[in-house]
């Protein structure tokens, strides 16, 4: 009865992300062109891989695939971290995966709030990379202390916002007509505001500080930076992104291209060049520009397990130890070509992943199968036998290395800065206010229980039979 009343919120979030995509398309057109690249180079891909097409419509909602599957904000304190993941659990979002991208030279560390169980990922699996500033990476005191002082002093919550998550905490849920407001109202904390909230003087100290420190304090609020559609054939719009107009970055994200796709492959067009406007204290006006926000496309594979991860992160290591991509793209070649030499050593055939424990996968009864004729024991021999079939489970999450490249490529690629490494989820979730999911425990949960059921249904159709 009680939940009659209330909109899912997996609504609220379809309500969301259809209104983010609208508002970005508006602010930033090239993102516009983007999407119309992705759809384009989507729709070639499904009438050119016959196969491809049956398996997605067999699986996905095929008239959705080139929509938003994620966005990426920059908050500037713990309360407003904290807040945010209020306002994301109304829309079903909750946090998953620590990432520290300080090591990478960008001073942050995140989170993803994204919907975790497989049913609300299919109806809509928006999620947002959250990044949380880390003033303590700042050297200079007085620049820090002046940013600190700009960040508590602003609000990015409208009250009737604020008022609604409340409302969502206290009912339980929120109805349609708050879910229209809620969803009207948390939209305009991420909009652009071409009024920067310090003057020139404080932003150009900020900005030689890093410019992402600039990013994040020297506006009202946390503007979307970039939404994320999905393709099915990322070298393409890669390729295509020049004659569209747009300017990629240098080098695809991830792992290279293959037969058996393996976590996400990212990349965007370069961030442009926006008109800021600045106050100074006497009230004089003076104009600027910030670069901050892009397109980005990505392309989903296999979720690895810990030692799968270990193998990439050391084939990935070892890559770019000898060949950096470099920002102009003039090796971009070199680098692709040793990517695909060194993930030689990545099996590159699901069940080789599989029987190496590389990967997650999940298992399914096939319903063909003649119960009488499957044998007692483990999942390996229901698998010879042709009882059980297995499929990659499809990786959600976000890649840290992959995540500087995308910052760093959109920040101005010139100098690179170091900051000593300092991984922190505990100050990170005290500052959240939960913890975070861990993905690798949630995948091999889903894992499983996929086996669990499957041994379960078998006996059960042997006993029947
Ligand atoms: C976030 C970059 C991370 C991704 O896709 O890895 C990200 C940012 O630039 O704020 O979105
Ligand atoms: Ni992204």
């Amino acid at each position: 009865m009680k939940d009659a009343i209330f909109v899912a919120p997996h609504t609220i979030r379809s309500a969301f992300s259809a209104a983010m995509s609208a508002m970005y398309r508006e602010e930033v057109p090239a993102y516009g062109t983007l999407m119309k690249l992705v759809g384009d180079v989507n729709a070639r891909t499904l009438d050119d891989q016959p196969e491809l097409y049956a398996s997605l419509e067999a699986t996905e909602t095929l008239d959705r695939i080139s929509e938003e599957r994620h966005g990426a904000i920059r908050l500037g304190t713990e309360a407003e971290l904290a807040m945010m993941r209020r306002v994301f659990a109304v829309m079903g979002m909750f946090p998953v995966g620590y990432y520290d991208l300080s090591e990478a030279g960008v001073p942050v560390h995140a989170t993803a709030f994204r919907p975790v169980d497989e049913a609300s990922l299919k109806i809509n699996p928006f999620r947002v990379f959250t990044s949380l500033l880390r003033l303590d990476l700042i050297a200079d005191p007085e620049l820090r202390a002046a940013a600190q002082e700009m960040l508590a002093a602003r609000r990015i919550f409208s009250d009737a916002a604020l008022a609604l998550v409340e409302k969502a905490e206290r009912s339980g849920g929120l109805s349609q007509v708050d879910g229209a407001r809620f969803v009207g109202e948390v939209l305009n904390t991420f909009r652009w505001h071409e009024m920067a909230s310090v003057d020139q003087a404080l932003y150009d100290r900020l900005h030689a500080a890093h410019r992402l420190i600039a990013d994040v304090v020297s506006f009202k609020g946390p503007h979307i930076n970039h939404l994320t559609p999905r393709t099915l054939d990322i070298d393409a719009v890669q390729d295509e992104m020049p004659g569209r107009g747009i300017v990629p970055k240098a080098v695809i994200e991830g792992p290279p291209s293959r037969a058996c796709p393996i976590l996400l492959r990212q990349t965007s067009f370069k961030a442009i060049e926006e008109r800021v406007s600045f106050l100074d204290a006497e009230g004089n006006l003076s104009s600027g520009s910030h670069t901050a926000r892009f397109g980005e496309i990505e392309q989903r594979g296999i979720a690895l397990t810990p030692k799968g991860r270990a193998l990439y992160d050391r084939l990935l290591n070892e890559v770019r130890a000898n060949v950096r991509p470099a920002a102009d793209g003039s090796n971009a070649h070199a680098y692709s070509t040793a990517l695909e030499d060194s993930f030689e050593a990545f099996p590159d055939d699901w069940n080789a992943i599989r029987r190496a424990g590389l990967g997650y996968f999940l298992y399914t009864v096939v319903p063909a199968g003649d119960p009488s004729k499957f044998p007692g024991g483990d999942i390996e021999a229901l698998i010879k036998a042709g009882a059980v079939r297995f499929d990659p489970i499809v990786y959600e999450d976000f890649l840290p290395v992959s995540a500087a490249g995308i910052f760093q490529s959109n920040l101005g690629d010139g100098n690179v800065q170091e900051f000593v490494a300092s991984p922190n989820q505990k100050l990170f979730e005290a500052a959240l206010g939960s913890s975070v999911l861990s993905e690798f425990d949630h995948y091999a949960g889903i894992e499983r229980a996929s086996i669990g059921q499957c041994l379960v249904a078998v006996r059960a159709m042997a006993a029947a039979a």
